[in-house]
């Protein structure tokens, strides 16, 4: 295997790129690229499926005289269902990115410096591989961790394991989704999954707790959501902040941010005691309900009240409307959960909540999600791991059924249960992905190697001793997405157009790594459409057929109750645990029950975020068509606060949060429809690389306030809505 040495290379690439001078492609002329065509122009269509976050819309692409031009939904894909959000058709901006990683870069200077030098692939991967080698020989493979996020992780995956390393994690679990699955699957024995098994668009009435629909763009759900109003559905939306979904409600509960569980707890109070739920299931299907009964009985509306600021009649209206339309009334799970640290718990409140409606398993409320058959590549087996995963020693986190991402974090910092020494960060932005920044970089401080592969030098490949390019979605084959949903259908990812400069596909990346590592027979085929075509064959499908049409769709079969899927639940009991003896066993509460927050310190109010339509999390601030659409974020502060403190919309300020941390400068939006006690800007701003251009500190970052969180003691999971600013003005 050839090895490089640092001298070698660093003779070979003579020039030094920081990183504002490694976007070495000029931003092209889009109002000339995006232009209608005119006759005699050459247009070709692909299809394929989008990237620009992780719902994987099926889309066409089209191409005018061979440059990409525009992007549209597939109407074959059950999920665009034909139509894209404004991130996928601002997804052609990813191409044309000014800001753009062009080749391989390899630190000058100190770790966090962002000055590389270029080289070439091989080097780079030669690099990586000889110090990957040295790690397992000095401290093991576990010794190497793998951040992952979304499908183009597949293959770095496959070589991780292969390597011999099980820790394996992505922000989506730990600082996302992972709370309420844990949550369902105590209940169900079943979690959520994504996309999430949702009837929203059967559903009457539709209870939505944060899930800020509308802003949140996941584009199925948002479709539906339309559906279900234009029939007619009762929405009730719980929300600190008047959301674009509040606005469609028929009952807007403003509630006092943290105390959902109260609510929640209260809600399930007055179904039971006016014997509103669904009984018969509740029958067949429960498991311990008296003694639920029995410890929800304290917890009337009028306890919850002085908590949550709802009023006790509010409560009841709404348990009451949504009694009236059970079974097809969804209380949605949401995604986003890791709010207070009590997540799982809520989420499990949330879930009892559904069974008491019935509506788990039934039309309008969870459908059953189904797959195709298609068989995975063979490879030879994985080497195990004696040592085990270093995210979750001793299994303190017992309900933890995925990877923690702050828990390798925490093994990199103390080295126990035992050392990590490498990082390999893939598709994620962990400096604005995890709370308490802070402990992120102490932790990479201490590595042997940290490698990121991105498409844009964002914060996190600023501390990166090498740095891959990636071609993005739209120049590039990933693995098939054999979705679980409500229809079943295979989608292909295939490139459009070329990349434009150096940038290499992930499946390229991971096989000449795994290659470099002695590790080449767990990537036994040559290119990615030997792949492909395998593991097509394998299932009885053809490649050919998939690229021309973009998805292949399966028979449909039964998803609900009613259409004869047989009700069945995976929890030790066999039923719907109203009362969890595996909880108990524990130490936790078998039934949920209400902790109140902490309060804000005077003069401060409690952090909160989420999602702009035109944006995803921290990538897309860069696109030169969604910037335009938002080109920074706002701190939303109710407006009498506002008036009182003397503060104005427009006007910039810097947030201070309770450990002293100061954001970047952004602008005041004093508005009526935030509560007093808290403000709100949407995430993914405020960036600190350096090379991101005109993205470069405009707005701020909630991740760089967010230095507290709470840590769910079922899973693991970090509650970051726990962090309070004081804002001071900007002069
Ligand atoms: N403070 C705070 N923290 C949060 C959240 C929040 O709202 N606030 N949200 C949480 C949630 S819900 C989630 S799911 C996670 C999301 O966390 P992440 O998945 O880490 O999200 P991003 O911050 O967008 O980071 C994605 C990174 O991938 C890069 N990228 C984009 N496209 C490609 C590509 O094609 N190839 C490669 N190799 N890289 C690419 C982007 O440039 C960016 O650096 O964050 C969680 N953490
Ligand atoms: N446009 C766009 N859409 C996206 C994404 C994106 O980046 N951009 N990311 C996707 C991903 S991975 C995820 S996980 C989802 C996240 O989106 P969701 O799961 O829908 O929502 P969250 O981020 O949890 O919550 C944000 C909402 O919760 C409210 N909130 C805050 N605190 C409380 C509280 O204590 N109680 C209540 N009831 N409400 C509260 C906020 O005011 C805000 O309206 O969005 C997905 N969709
Ligand atoms: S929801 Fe929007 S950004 Fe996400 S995959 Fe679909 S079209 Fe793309
Ligand atoms: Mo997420």
């Amino acid at each position: 295997m050839p090895v490089l040495s640092r001298r070698r290379f660093l003779k070979i690439s003579s020039g030094a790129v920081g990183l504002t001078a490694a976007g070495g492609f000029a931003g092209p002329n889009l109002s000339e690229l995006m232009a209608a065509p005119v006759p005699g122009d050459e247009i070709r269509t692909v299809p394929t499926f989008c990237d620009i976050c992780f719902w994987k819309c099926g889309a066409i692409a089209y191409t005018k005289n061979g440059q990409l031009w525009k992007v549209e939904g597939n109407p074959e894909d059950p999920l665009s269902r034909g139509r894209l959000c404004p991130r996928g058709t601002g997804g052609v901006g990813a191409h044309y990115d000014p800001q753009r990683l062009t080749a391989p870069l390899l630190r000058r200077e100190k770790r966090g410096q962002e000055e590389w030098v270029e080289v070439t692939w091989d080097e780079a991967l030669g690099f990586i591989a000889e110090k990957m080698q040295v790690i397992k020989k000095t401290h093991g493979p576990e010794a190497m961790a793998l951040f992952s996020h979304g499908i183009g992780g597949t293959f770095f995956k496959q070589a991780f394991k292969a390597y011999g390393t099980p820790n394996i994690a992505a922000p989506s679990y730990a600082q996302c989704r992972g709370p309420r699955d844990v949550g369902f699957n105590l209940t169900f024995g079943e979690g959520v999954s994504t996309p999430e098994r949702t009837d929203i668009r059967n559903a009457q009435c539709l209870t939505l707790i944060g899930s800020h629909l509308g802003e949140n763009m996941h584009n199925t759900q948002v479709q539906e959501f339309a559906e279900a109003i234009e029939k007619g559905a009762s929405i009730i939306v719980v929300d600190p902040r008047f959301s674009i979904a509040a606005s469609k409600a028929k009952y807007y509960l403003p509630i006092k941010p943290g105390t959902d569980m109260a609510l929640l707890l209260a809600w399930m109070n007055v179904l039971v005691n006016e014997e509103l739920y669904d009984k018969p299931y509740v029958e067949e299907y429960g498991f311990g309900f008296e003694a639920f009964q029995a410890e929800i009985a304290p917890y009337t509306p009028e306890w919850a009240y002085p908590k949550t600021g709802i009023t006790p009649r509010m409560i009841r209206d709404t348990a009451r409307e949504m009694a009236r339309y059970k079974p097809a009334s969804l209380v949605h799970p949401g995604r986003h959960v890791t709010w207070y640290g009590d997540d799982a718990q809520r989420s499990r409140a949330i879930a009892l909540l559904n069974a008491l409606l019935g509506s788990w398993g039934r039309k309008g409320g969870f459908w059953s999600p189904v797959s195709m058959d298609v068989p995975g590549y063979p490879h030879p087996p994985y080497p195990d791991s004696e040592r085990g995963k270093a995210d979750n020693p001793g299994h303190k986190y017992p309900f933890a059924d995925g990877a923690l991402t702050t828990g390798i974090r925490e093994a990199t910092l103390t080295g126990e249960p035992y050392p990590i020494k490498g990082w390999f960060v893939y598709a994620t932005n962990l400096m604005q992905a995890l709370p308490n920044r802070e402990e992120t970089i102490r932790a990479i401080q201490g590595l042997d190697l940290m490698v990121v592969v991105d498409v844009i030098p964002s914060e996190i490949a600023g501390w990166a001793d090498v740095v891959l390019p990636e071609s993005i979605y739209l120049e590039r084959h990933d693995d098939l997405n054999v979705e679980w949903f409500r229809d079943p259908f295979i989608a292909l990812r295939q490139p459009v157009v070329e990349s434009p400069a150096d940038q290499k596909p992930n499946w390229w990346m991971a096989r000449e790594l795994a290659k470099k590592l002695g590790l080449g027979a767990y990537f036994p085929w040559n290119d990615i459409h030997e792949y492909l075509d395998q593991r097509l064959q394998a299932g009885g499908y053809s490649l050919a057929d998939l690229e021309q049409h973009g998805i292949i769709r399966g028979d449909k079969q039964p998803v609900f109750f009613d259409e004869g899927l047989v009700p069945e639940f995976y929890t030790p009991s066999g039923k719907i645990e109203f009362f969890s003896l595996q909880l108990q066993e524990a130490g936790f509460d078998p039934v949920p029950k209400f902790n109140p927050p902490a309060e804000p310190p005077p003069g401060h109010f409690r952090l909160l975020y989420g999602r702009a339509p035109m944006h995803s999390f921290s990538r897309t601030q860069t696109n030169p068509l969604l910037a335009e659409m938002m080109e920074e974020n706002e701190v939303w502060l109710n407006a009498d606060i506002a008036r009182r403190l003397g503060f104005e919309s427009g006007q910039y300020v810097r947030l201070k949060n309770q450990d002293g941390v100061v954001s970047n400068p952004i602008r005041v939006k004093a508005t009526q429809r935030i509560r007093g006690d808290c403000v709100y800007m949407v995430h993914g701003f405020g960036h600190t690389a350096r090379g991101l251009g005109k993205a470069y500190l405009k707005g701020a970052s909630d991740a760089q306030l967010i230095t507290r969180y709470e840590t769910d003691p079922l899973m693991g999971g970090s509650g970051m809505n726990v962090n309070f600013v004081s804002l001071e003005l900007e002069a």
